[in-house]
């Protein structure tokens, strides 16, 4: 979240467009009813379905699944052509009136540098101009027909309610209702919030959801603003927390990111992390990164980590690929991967395309659960009848499971949507042989280690070299492991500015990130992280709600990453020259001499409020709606069908069949020949939660499986009839990858579309079932999904794809 959950409270708009907050984040709900109640707020939700967010909203509009980017494009359309924008701050802190390289173009679907035999892009042309001074042309008058801003339009010009109606089934009159209503807050007084999930993330054209979604932010001056922002409704407790320690394959904690193949030298390395300016008078965060990557490096491994071995970089990895799941149960399959560690992970239940996984799982030599409880994955191996049928004897692959703790077992801190870091304390003793994660994996650590020393063996120094400074080797504190990612000075520490100014003595705990060095003499798990565990103590078991402005804050509740700041770009609530925007609610605010409010102040260097830009970890110092380089698909997001799709074109762009699907959608080699034909498959299929499970580990309780008993799927009054199913009757719901029998709820809440004059049926497949399970079994709703992802994130497509429903 750009913003938080309390934060919401202060919204007049609420869109709720991929998420359905009321039924999978019930608790944080409550701040959208806090705004409904005290601001009335208007709320909307857009969603396939009638769900249970919509059942309590002022609005509602149906929206084809894997269509939202057309939705969104038309939000642009309509800001720009009615000019309902905040100007000031468009002008001033986006890139609005930055002019575009001459030889970048989009044709049909299609951005310049595309190569259709590889399917990727060279990305050369995706950028501004740059003058000879090396910073961005901008024309400030918007008048250039290569400036962002006129790119924009041009680019959503066909965007219109009369292609959203036809593309996404949503009635033009509903559309414009949500646009006129997001329209409103284009005025500095009043703020609309977008909050979203995997309605939006899951497709192969995720990333570009969301990115639309902030533009729009963007250019209603949403962004940094009380109420306002682009806000991801996190999934499992710690979710945020597992990303900001760059627990995914290409990355590092603080986002940084790892090297890749082709960078061997440390300083080209460093150097592509540390962009030049591209405005002048701006100020680039990311100039700091050698101290947030140093302090890293000496964290992880200590003396070992020198200047003349650039502080270890051949320790890390170089990536030839991103080894993201997708990847590995990819290889699996292709007999390439010998062990996997599943930690806290069901894959067998998760993934895209179980068959596939379970082929995958069926190659290893061995695979090791850590888990609490037994899942579909610790058991793949056995025999449940139609719902795992394997032959047992024929299976190769030894299965060890180590039984952890759960969260509640231990200390420790999770990181919410909100990016507040709070810690909790151990509630029980853990039952059986159970270890707590870091337990295990030290004593993994320390195994291998002890073997290294003892046999050698090839490049064992980032094994043997790890620094360990722990009091119980086998078992690190929680509160040992918290202090190494805030960090802590490793000689007195003196001010660049005054060499006799001692700031830190050796050992003491830093105050934040700007105490970071890149000389090897701090040391920091974390860089974002920094801060919260200082030398006064541990700030995330902080619990004074006090809040006295009433906008929501609680500074010193717990503790938010970065600074304790609890809206991210902040500066952006005020004009260039520090007034508020909306003197209703500041945030933070200029009085000539310094910044102050009701949060911590996202500016750079020195408190002249006229000269630094808002977006300072862009080295523009502005916010992109032209993306550059950053995105897989092309600067400007663009829609495309998802890989099973209804139509077998594309709509938007129907005269080419490179743009049909995402030109660099991510397809494994377990997807090839998975395309479902919307003529054997011809309803669209979608998978969702349930408030009264969570994923597939409350199966195993009692109370759970009372309130939600049986496996169903939902399809509409309307297609219920065609095919003569009625509610209670058991149907057979196939993709091209696999199916799943259960109980059909036939239901007011889904109504067909008409998609480009064809009707268009949806079927909701509900995910929690499974096998392994102490109430009744179920298929795996992954059982229909393919092994397809986004082109940046990777995230599997989950949310689209075809279906047929056939009464049993
Ligand atoms: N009770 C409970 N709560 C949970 C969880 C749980 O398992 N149980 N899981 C947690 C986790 S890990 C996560 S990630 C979050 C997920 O939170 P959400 O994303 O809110 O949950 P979902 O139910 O997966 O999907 C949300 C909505 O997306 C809609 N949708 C599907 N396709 C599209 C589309 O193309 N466009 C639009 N606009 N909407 C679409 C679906 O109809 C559904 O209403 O929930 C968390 N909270
Ligand atoms: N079709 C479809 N597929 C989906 C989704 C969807 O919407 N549709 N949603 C996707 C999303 S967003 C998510 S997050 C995934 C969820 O996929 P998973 O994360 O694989 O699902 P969970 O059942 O939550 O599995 C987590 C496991 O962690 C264990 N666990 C709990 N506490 C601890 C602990 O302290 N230590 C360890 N080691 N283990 C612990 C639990 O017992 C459980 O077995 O599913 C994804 N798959
Ligand atoms: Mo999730």
């Amino acid at each position: 979240m750009t913003n938080h959950w309390v934060d919401i409270k202060n919204a007049d708009v609420i869109l709720i467009m991929g998420g359905n907050a009321a039924e999978a984040h019930p608790c944080g709900f409550k701040w959208v009813t806090e705004a409904k109640e005290h601001n009335k707020a208007h709320f909307m939700v857009v969603d396939p379905r009638f769900n249970r967010s919509a059942s309590v909203a002022d609005f509602y509009a149906p929206i084809r699944s894997g269509s939202d980017i057309v939705f969104l494009g038309g939000v642009i359309n309509y800001l720009l052509t009615n000019d309902r924008i905040h100007h000031e701050y468009v002008k001033n802190y986006t890139d609005f009136s930055f002019i575009v390289r001459e030889d970048f173009a989009f044709d049909e679907g299609i951005f310049s540098g595309y190569n259709p035999e590889k399917r990727t892009y060279d990305k050369a042309s995706w950028d501004y101009e740059l003058g000879e001074d090396g910073f961005v042309k901008v024309d400030p008058t918007l008048e250039h027909p290569r400036c962002v801003y006129q790119w924009l339009k041009k680019h959503y010009a066909g965007y219109t309610p009369e292609k959203v109606e036809s593309i996404c089934g949503t009635p033009k009159e509903k559309f414009l209702h949500v646009c006129e209503k997001l329209a409103s807050t284009a005025e500095a007084g009043r703020v609309a919030t977008i909050l979203y999930a995997l309605g939006w993330t899951q497709h192969t054209t995720g990333a570009q959801i969301l990115r639309t979604g902030a533009m729009i932010q963007l250019l209603l001056g949403n962004i940094g603003i009380a109420g306002g922002g682009m806000n991801a409704l996190r999934g499992h407790s710690n979710i945020q927390g597992l990303t900001d320690l760059g627990i995914l394959s290409a990355s590092l904690p603080g986002y940084l990111t790892l090297p890749n193949e082709a960078e061997q030298d440390y300083n080209q390395y460093i150097a592509t992390r540390t962009p030049k300016l591209l405005r002048p008078g701006q100020m680039n965060y990311w100039s700091n990164t050698p101290k947030f990557h140093v302090s890293l490096m000496k964290a992880w491994w200590g003396a070992a980590a020198t200047a003349e071995n650039n502080w270890a970089f051949d320790y890390l990895p170089k990536l030839d690929k991103q080894y993201d799941m997708l990847q590995i149960f990819e290889m699996m399959t292709q007999g390439k991967v010998n062990g996997y560690i599943a930690q806290g992970f069901n894959p067998l239940a998760a993934l895209a395309n179980s068959n596939s996984v379970r082929e995958g799982l069926k190659k290893l030599k061995f695979l090791v659960i850590m888990d609490p409880l037994v899942t579909e994955t610790s058991e793949f191996w056995k025999n449940h009848g139609e719902f795992n049928d394997v032959d047992s004897a024929s299976i190769q692959t030894e299965v060890f499971r180590l039984p952890t703790t759960c969260f509640a077992e231990e200390d420790g801190a999770v990181v919410s949507s909100s990016r507040v870091l709070q810690w909790h304390w151990k509630a029980a003793e853990p039952p059986g042989e159970a270890k707590t994660d870091i337990a295990i994996m030290s004593g993994l650590h320390l195994r291998l280690k002890a073997l290294y020393q003892k046999e050698g063996g090839k490049f064992s120094e980032p094994i043997t070299n790890l620094y360990w400074p722990y009091a119980e080797a086998d078992h690190p504190s929680s509160e040992e492991v918290a202090k190494e990612y805030n960090g802590r000075a490793l000689v007195d520490l003196f001010d660049p500015k005054d060499p006799t100014k001692l700031i830190r003595k050796a050992g003491e705990q830093l105050a934040g990130f700007g105490e970071m060095r890149d000389d090897g003499t701090t040391l920091g798990g974390c860089w974002i992280w920094a801060g919260s565990w200082t030398s006064s103590g541990n700030q995330m078991a902080r619990r004074d709600n006090s809040d006295p402005t009433g906008i929501g804050n609680t500074l010193n509740w717990a503790w938010a990453w970065p600074a304790n700041r609890r809206v991210l770009y902040n500066r952006a609530s005020c004009d260039r020259q520090g007034k508020p925007f909306n003197p209703e609610r500041v945030l933070i605010k200029w009085n000539g001499k310094q910044w102050g409010g009701a949060d911590v102040p996202d500016v750079a260097v020195g408190l002249d409020p006229e000269v630094i830009n808002p977006f300072i970890m862009n080295p523009e110092g502005v916010a992109r709606l032209f993306a550059r380089k950053g995105m897989a698909e092309g600067p400007f997001p663009t829609h495309y069908e998802a890989f099973d799709n209804p139509l077998g074109y594309n709509p938007m762009y129907p005269n080419n069949k490179q743009a049909v699907i995402s030109p660099v959608m991510r397809i494994l080699a377990t997807a090839k020949d998975t395309q479902g034909d919307p003529k054997d498959y011809p309803h669209v299929g979608t998978t969702y939660r349930l408030t009264e499970h969570f994923h597939y580990w409350t199966k195993h309780v009692q109370l759970n499986n009372i309130v939600q008993p049986e496996q169903f799927v939902e399809i509409g009054e309307a297609l219920g009839k065609e095919l003569g199913i009625e509610t209670g009757q058991k149907v057979k719901v196939s993709s091209k990858r696999g199916f799943v029998k259960a109980v059909a709820v036939v239901t007011k809440r889904i109504k067909p579309m008409k998609i480009d004059g064809k009707t268009i049926h949806h079927v909701g497949v509900p995910i929690h079932w499974g096998f392994s399970t102490t109430g009744r079994k179920g298929y795996l709703a992954n059982n229909l999904t393919a092994s397809v992802g986004d082109g940046n994130s990777l995230t599997p497509e989950s949310k689209t794809f075809l279906v047929k429903v056939e009464k049993i």
